[in-house]
């Protein structure tokens, strides 16, 4: 019998994900808070249901992938959410980046249900979502994952099985602090030669050639340079998942003193967001905004 895939959150990563179900021949019911936005991934062929609990009702698998941990919540323990739906011998796969913790409760209210579940967050931003190569970061157990293979390779081309529940999303905030951290390098390094008078391009230039090159930069550097800010993966999101993985450090104990840092330029980026959502590597605003606030004259003093 084919496999019935539920799908809930169709933001920029869900709705290429689900797409990219369909392709693959799987059924796929869909819900999302704001209907408007399942529209294409239902002229597509999928179907709509009315709560996460009738999406769980519907299917054998089912993955989230929601904002925040918030959301998450709402979306499973919520009124008509996944949880009162789920079906015994499901599998629930959350796709969200979030707490370890949440992760392993959500795990523990699976299998009160008796139904299974992953963590398993992605890498690779909505150009991996579009053509189906995400990578899945997985916790949980072998014969669950076996289990889940068919649906996550119709949406990625790489799952790595990383430990016990949680362990998928620890392994994501990890992840996701060394891309934080790179491209806020590049912006001070890119702030530092335009201070000097150096044409930014020509540190692009070199950086192409030296051992400081990494694949997230060769992408990022030249759209901070052309202001092209569209989001692949949105500034607010990393900046939740460098809070994530603050409080993560905050319970094992342990100092990330570059995270801390990183998180409160990111903090200071999206506090100068205007409108709709920016890239992370908008973050390179942080340095502008110095360099202008350097240049303005002083204030005249008030007062006496
Ligand atoms: P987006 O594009 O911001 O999409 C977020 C999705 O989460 C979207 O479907 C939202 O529904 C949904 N959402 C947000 N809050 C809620 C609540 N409270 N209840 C139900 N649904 C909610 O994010 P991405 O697709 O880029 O990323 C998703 C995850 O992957 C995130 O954890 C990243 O860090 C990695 P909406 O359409 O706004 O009604």
């Amino acid at each position: 019998m084919q496999t019935a895939v539920g799908l809930i959150g169709l933001g920029l990563m869900g709705k290429p994900m689900a797409l990219n179900l369909l392709r693959a021949g799987f059924v796929v019911t869909v819900w999302n808070r704001t209907r408007t936005r399942a529209d294409e991934v239902l002229r597509a062929g999928a179907q709509w249901a009315e709560s996460p609990r009738e999406v769980a009702a519907e299917s054998d698998v089912v993955v989230t992938i929601v904002s925040d941990p918030p959301a998450l919540e709402q979306v499973l323990w919520g009124e008509r959410g996944v949880l009162a739906g789920l079906r015994p011998g499901s599998v629930l796969v959350d796709s969200s980046t979030v707490s370890p913790a949440l992760a392993r409760r959500a795990a523990e209210a699976c299998a009160s249900r008796g139904a299974d579940f992953l963590d398993a967050p992605v890498t690779g931003g909505t150009w991996g979502a579009e053509k189906g190569e995400l990578v899945f970061m997985v916790g949980g157990q072998a014969e669950v994952l076996q289990r889940v293979e068919s649906v996550l390779a119709a949406m990625g081309r790489r799952w790595f099985l990383l430990g016990p529940h949680g362990a998928g999303q620890t392994v994501k905030l990890a992840m996701n602090a060394i891309l934080a951290l790179q491209v806020q390098a590049l912006a001070e390094a890119l702030a530092l030669v335009a201070a000097a008078g150096i044409p930014a391009e020509r540190l692009l230039e070199v950086l192409a050639s030296s051992m400081a090159r990494a694949p997230v930069l060769d992408i990022k550097g030249p759209l901070m340079l052309q202001r092209n800010f569209a989001p692949s993966f949105p500034l607010r999101l990393m900046h939740k998942d460098l809070s994530l993985a603050l409080e993560l450090a905050g319970q094992l104990g342990l100092p990330l003193p570059a995270t801390a840092a990183a998180r409160e330029t990111y903090s200071a980026a999206k506090g100068l967001v205007r409108g709709g959502d920016v890239d992370y590597c908008a973050v390179v605003r942080f340095w502008e905004n110095a360099a202008a606030a350097a240049e303005r004259p002083p204030e005249p003093a008030r007062g006496a």
